[in-house]
């Protein structure tokens, strides 16, 4: 199988300089074609100066032909990124240069590189397993310093580790069912009873649900953890929004139900993605459109994690009663907010504890600050905690899950261990697909990769 040299822009354009890269069987020899040096035979890992230019065959062409003046770092199969012969051309960061860089490679035999055939080529000549590869994406998507921890420990084998155990523990529980087969004729023989072989494959299934369940975390941080902020009208929920936006995003004035829609934006604490719903204020209305608001409003709670609840005066029975009810499936924080006007009148009826603030003023809104990233409860990033965050794996461990699930339930009702095999084969299997260690389908590569940029 001939493999195809190809080369793609690794930056993003508007730089001072760009990097285009280079990676197959014949990267070194069609980029000496366009550099003014054989880099041929260059050692690995070394860097070389010179120039591109447009006339490949002429020896000591004029400065009119010259592209740019480069860098080229040259690294040899099988240490690279790739693991194949590849190179680095560091350019000035012109879109007429780069593309006319790109433009000499493919005359010369490169072909333009597919989203994320560089790091798919990695995985193929078994630089780093599936779930390393996708940590490359998501490292590079990554926006606070928790995704960043997340994909970091991803990238460095946190998941592929944790399945190696497993695996090695399902291979040892699979190998104690055979011998319990080989040895069935011999009566008086004792191998491992069935109780220690029911705990031990309890024991996997526990780690295999406990990652699965860490998914929902691994969700929260990678795409926000939503908060709602809900509360009668002109309690100042839209103040708080513009506040810790630090930002007018949301309209703010006197008149009840000026808020009709819900409006979301994202601010890190303490490098936490939180996702903000300002909501319509809850009221009586036979208003339709702001209806429809409130309507959302119960929307934006249902799908929240936390819920700023927000009063300006002692609450009444009702709202406490619904306060009450919510936080029983939510976190719940109590805002009392315009103290600036309440005179520190105490409230009499609340049993909750309460953070009270100005939003208008931005007074003590570290406090509530503080007390979101305390609600979040997010396992701080450097725990060693593997986190899944990543649906295919998530998916896969949910089946594993269900694989492993008919042995155990097999095993208590003392089914032979041939019957047992099976499922057996199929949780190992499964769970091997989040690596990819068994051989994975093109197709499901392709969806893998499809969605990394050009150059990575
Ligand atoms: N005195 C005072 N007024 C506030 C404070 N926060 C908001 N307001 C005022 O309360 C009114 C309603 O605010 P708004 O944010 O639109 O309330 P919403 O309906 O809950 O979104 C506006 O006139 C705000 O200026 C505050 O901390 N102190
Ligand atoms: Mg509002």
């Amino acid at each position: 199988m001939s493999v195809d040299t190809i080369c793609a822009l690794a930056t993003a354009p508007g730089g001072a300089l760009g990097i285009i890269r280079i990676s197959g069987p014949q990267a070194l020899e069609i980029l000496s074609r366009v550099f003014s040096k054989n880099i041929s035979d260059a050692q690995p890992n070394t860097i070389h100066y010179g120039h591109i230019t447009d006339k490949p065959s002429a020896i000591g062409h004029q400065t009119s032909d010259i592209i740019d003046e480069v860098l080229v770092s040259v690294f040899r199969a099988p240490h690279s990124y790739t693991g194949e012969d590849s190179a680095e051309i560091s350019c000035h960061g012109s879109r007429y240069i780069l593309n006319k860089v790109l433009e000499l490679l493919i005359q010369q035999g490169c072909r333009m590189a597919n989203p994320g055939e560089y790091t798919m080529r990695a995985y193929l000549n078994g630089k780093m397993d599936l779930s390393q590869a996708e940590a490359v994406a998501d490292l590079i998507a990554a926006s606070n310093e928790a995704n960043h921890q997340m994909a970091m420990s991803q990238l460095r084998g946190g998941i592929s580790t944790k399945l190696s155990q497993l695996r090695d523990q399902l291979l040892k529980l699979t190998s104690l069912l055979e011998l319990e087969l080989d040895f069935s004729d011999h009566e008086d023989l004792e191998f491992a009873d069935r109780s220690e072989l029911l705990s031990l494959a309890k024991n996997i299934n526990n780690h295999i649900t406990h990652l699965a369940e860490s998914f929902e975390t691994g969700q929260a941080i990678k795409q926000g953890i939503p908060v709602a902020i809900v509360g009668k009208t002109n309690v100042g929920k839209s103040t708080l929004l513009n506040a810790l936006l630090k930002d007018d995003r949301a309209i703010v004035s006197d008149i009840h139900g000026t808020t009709r829609d819900t409006i979301e934006d994202t601010i890190d604490i303490n490098g936490i993605t939180f996702r903000f719903i300002d909501t319509a204020g809850i009221r009586q209305t036979s208003d339709q459109v702001e209806q429809i608001g409130i309507e959302r409003t119960y929307a934006a709670i249902d799908k929240a994690r936390i819920v700023i609840w927000m009063v300006d005066a002692e609450p009444a029975q009702e709202e406490l009663i619904n306060m009450n009810k919510l936080s029983e499936n939510k976190k719940l924080i109590l805002v009392r907010n315009k103290i600036d006007k309440a005179q520190n009148t105490p409230f009499t009826i609340v049993k909750i504890p309460l953070i009270e603030i100005s939003a208008k003023h931005g007074t003590h809104l570290s406090n509530l600050e503080q007390a979101i990233y305390e609600a979040a409860d997010i396992p701080t990033p450097q725990q060693s905690d593997i986190i899944v965050t990543n649906a295919r794996h998530y998916d896969a461990l949910i089946r594993a899950h269900a694989h492993l699930q008919r042995v155990l339930d097999g095993m208590a009702q003392n089914i032979s261990g041939d019957l047992l095999s099976e499922d057996l084969r199929l949780t190992l299997d499964t769970l091997s697909e989040i690596t990819g260690g068994q051989i994975t389908p093109n197709e499901v590569l392709g969806n893998i990769f499809k969605n990394f940029c050009v150059g990575k």
